[in-house]
Order: C-alpha cells, then structure tokens, then sequence
C-alpha cells in the first residue's frame, strides 16, 4: 500500500508567506492531480507556538491557529485522510513529519498497511529532507516527488544539495507522471 506525505504547503511557505520558497504554492495542483492513486495521505502542519527557540532560527512563522499556517488555498482539502501537526512545543524544530505530536506517524503508516511513502511539499531543504530521511529509518520505500517539492535556498544550490541527500541515502527520486 503507497501513502503519499504532503508536506508543510502552508500560507507561511508559500508566496507572500514569511518564509516563502519560491513558487511554494505550486506543489499544490500536481499533488492534487495525484492524490487519487494513493491508499493513504497524510499532510503535515508546522504547527509553532508564539513562542519556541525555533524562532531564535528563523522569523516566526506557521504560528497555530493563524492564517500563516492554514494550508495554502491551492491544495484541495478534501484528499486529505490525516493531518500531522510537528514543532508544536518550545523547544521542538519539528522540521520531520515523522516528529508528530498528535500521532506517531511511522506507527499509523504501519496501521494502515503502508510500505511505500511518496514525500512531496515544502521546503525540499528543510523538512522535505527530513520526512524523507525518517521514513527511510523508518523502514518504508521512500520515493520524493521532484516536481511536487520546492526549497527555500538560502543558499542556492540548498535544494539540489537536499535531493543528492536523500538520494545517497537510499530515496527514490521520480516525477509525478511516473505514479
Ligand atoms: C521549514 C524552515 C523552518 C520547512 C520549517 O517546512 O521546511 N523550513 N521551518
């Protein structure tokens, strides 16, 4: 059984959002088009406090219950079976939706008879790069889905640099089309 792993395609991320990757808010109609041939999908929510020593890193962001951390607009809602809420403490990065405070995650993959975990969203650097890298330790076939991910590169080659990563670490890397 394939889950697919919608990750972090939050406002904050997203166009306009404090810590935009570029064109964020595109992963949202691939993932959209493709969610129908998946037996599982999960979407992770960055999901901070007002205050956390996350934001001694970054400018905050995806803080909860404001629009910066609703799910962009352009992802349809209605594919979505679970959602995993991450950093939701004062100290936690939470950059893995495998850190989930409401579930764990690799557990409720494994309740619903899943082997093969496709990870898409937001950032490619960031969080992409450690869901996927979790749901290797995991165990699960990790595919990431190329044209479904962006970064936020603070340097530029950060994302090109996240997708070596994870293929080295033993991550499929396929298109959409290839589902
Ligand atoms: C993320 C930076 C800080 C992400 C989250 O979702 O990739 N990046 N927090």
């Amino acid at each position: 059984m394939k889950a697919l792993l919608i990750v972090d395609v939050q406002n904050d991320f997203c166009t306009g959002g404090v810590l935009a990757a570029k064109g964020g808010e595109e992963v949202a109609p691939v993932i959209n088009k493709i969610a129908s041939k998946f037996n599982y999908v999960i979407a992770s929510k960055d999901w901070h406090p007002p205050k956390t020593k996350h934001f001694d890193k970054w400018p905050p962001h995806c803080v909860q219950d404001t629009h910066g951390a609703d799910f962009h607009n352009a992802l349809n809602a209605e594919i979505i079976n679970d959602i995993a809420y991450k950093g939701t403490g004062t100290i936690d990065d939470g950059y893995s939706a495998f850190e989930a405070t409401n579930f764990d995650l690799a557990e409720k993959l494994k309740e619903h008879q899943i082997s093969e975990v496709y990870v898409s969203g937001i950032a490619t650097d960031y969080c992409v790069l450690s869901t996927a890298l979790d749901a290797l330790k995991a165990g699960f076939k990790t595919f990431v889905l190329t044209d479904a991910i962006r970064g936020v590169n603070l340097e530029p080659n950060d994302a090109e640099k996240a997708l070596l990563q994870m293929e080295k670490a033993g991550c499929i890397l396929v298109t959409s089309e290839e589902v």
